[in-house]
């Protein structure tokens, strides 16, 4: 067959592409539909992860997790080789306060360096859990900080150097509630485990031997929710709260229920007040508070459903290396009985959003293969610092027509203010992950928590772990007015 020039350079593209997503070339034909293991077996109750509300002492609370190894029954009747914090597989739910300090320990009895990343929350670049932060198996880190922003359902996740996608892979995370006086919202379920559900969402391929595929797996055939497959939740009440994490290396989902539901919060917190869809897309990283009204004798299906126009890729080649028209049963939720009394009516009030109308910086960065502005993640580079306490205006921009990417920054929160050349789906409220589509600008107004230390950075990168592993990363640095960078680095990582 006669290979064009154009064929074979965009046949290079599609390669790069399919190596960056991990997924084989030949796992892209069109009848290829996912098969997930366990996919016969009968559904088993959705485990609901411990909450951990550490020892409170005072206005200080104290948390201890161990990062180990493991096995699990992520499907039935197979146990899978797994690692997990203080359990075989991912870890529980930690629950503060805003205004409390927290101490934090975490010990390493993993086989590998790794360090621990608290997702969304505002804290010094001490406590962040950046790659210079990593520690050996068998050390520990006790890093500290102040609760200093609205209630959210946050979470944590490794984060060491080129290797965070096989250490979340294989089974560290967890969420994370930030928990203040505003969340006695009237008619907002607040029942942990009862009416109010993490909903963990991960996936894997298998081996044959049913061990985790690092090889290939990225993009796996096989849900992953709250550690298991095939979940079902029994619910007792007529009204749910779903606190949903994308967990997943590289899967988007676009979620649906069958039924409207209410968004009431996204990854930093509170919308000012719920909006009802029919859908919502979820990229690596991000979560999103689903309030739904459940009828008796009606159940209903969690599903992921395929992204909307493909999230903007051109074609079904390109979308299958990302998952993109894959469609996922992820939780069978079971109605509740006939006598469940009803639920008061969910408040249109929640909370004030005070986004910042101007902003004094602007920054610009484009994502095109695995680079951020032309550079790959270099640990004794800054990239720029932050020598002020106020917003700041980012303009992202996807440069690729052919890969999915996203955008997360740490230790801040950012509304979105435009979205050009692409749709982003929903973009109400406070985020700190945010879908950036192929070829699209996402402008955002940026607060970043104003802890200067001119020792350590703090990061931003695609948060598609693997893209972040190849070194789609950068780094910036929080000082005082005037003061200069001096970073702090790990042996091997010297200027
Ligand atoms: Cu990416």
């Amino acid at each position: 067959m006669a290979v064009s020039r154009r064929t074979f350079f965009k046949g290079a593209v599609f390669i790069a592409a399919a190596a960056a997503a991990g997924t084989a070339l030949t796992s892209c034909s069109e009848s290829d539909q996912p098969t997930p293991r366990g996919a016969d077996a009968e559904p088993r109750p959705l485990p609901i992860p411990p909450l951990y509300e550490g020892t409170l002492d005072g206005d200080v609370r104290r948390f201890e997790l161990t990062a180990q190894e493991g096995e699990a029954e992520i499907v039935p009747g197979t146990m899978t080789k797994t690692w997990g914090f203080n359990g075989p597989f991912l870890g529980p739910t930690l629950y503060m306060r805003r205004g409390e300090k927290i101490e934090m320990t975490v010990n390493n009895e993993v086989p590998e360096p790794t360090v621990v990343h608290w997702h969304g929350v505002h804290l010094p670049a001490t406590a962040d859990g950046g790659p210079a932060l990593m520690f050996d198996t068998g050390e520990s880190w006790s890093p500290s900080w102040t609760v200093d922003q609205p209630a959210a359902t946050c979470w944590y996740h490794p984060h060491p150097h080129e290797k965070s996608a096989y250490h979340a892979y294989r089974g560290l995370a967890g969420g994370l509630i930030i928990d203040d006086d505003t969340t006695a919202i009237s008619g907002l379920p607040n029942d942990y485990g009862v009416d109010d559900i993490p909903v963990i969402l991960t996936n894997a391929n298998f081996t044959e031997d049913g061990q985790l595929d690092e090889e290939n797996g990225w993009v796996g055939d096989t849900m992953i929710i709250n550690g298991i497959t095939k979940p079902r939740f029994e619910a007792t009440t007529r009204r749910l709260r779903l606190r949903v994490l994308n967990g997943n290396v590289l899967r988007f989902h676009h979620l649906s229920l069958g039924v409207p539901f209410k968004i009431v919060a996204t990854d930093q917190g509170f919308l000012e007040s719920p909006v009802e869809v029919d859908g919502v897309l979820l990229s690596p990283g991000e979560r999103v508070e689903i309030v739904v009204d459940l009828e008796p004798g009606k159940d209903l299906t969690l599903r992921s459903d395929g992204l909307p126009n493909l999230d903007g890729l051109p074609d079904k080649e390109t979308a299958d290396m990302f998952g993109a028209r894959d469609e996922f049963d992820l939780l069978e939720i079971a109605a509740p009985a006939d006598d469940a009394p009803a639920s008061p009516a969910l408040s249109e009030e929640l909370v004030a959003l005070d986004v910042p109308s101007s902003a004094s910086v602007e920054r610009e960065f484009t994502l095109n293969g695995m680079e951020i502005n032309g550079k790959t993640m270099d640990m004794a580079r800054v990239d720029f610092v932050v020598d002020h306490d106020g917003p700041e205006i980012w303009h992202v921009t996807n440069e690729n027509d052919d890969m999915l990417h996203n955008f997360h920054i740490h230790n801040a929160r950012f509304a979105v203010k435009e979205v050009e050349n692409g749709e982003v789906e929903f973009t109400s409220g406070w985020h700190d992950t945010i879908d950036v589509p192929p070829k699209s600008t996402v402008t955002l107004l940026v607060e970043i928590g104003y802890y200067p230390d001119p020792t350590l950075a703090y990061m931003y990168h695609c948060h598609m772990l693997n893209h972040e592993d190849h070194g789609m990363m950068g780094q910036f640095v929080v000082v005082e007015p005037g003061q200069e960078p001096d970073l702090a680095l790990p042996n091997g990582h010297e200027h």
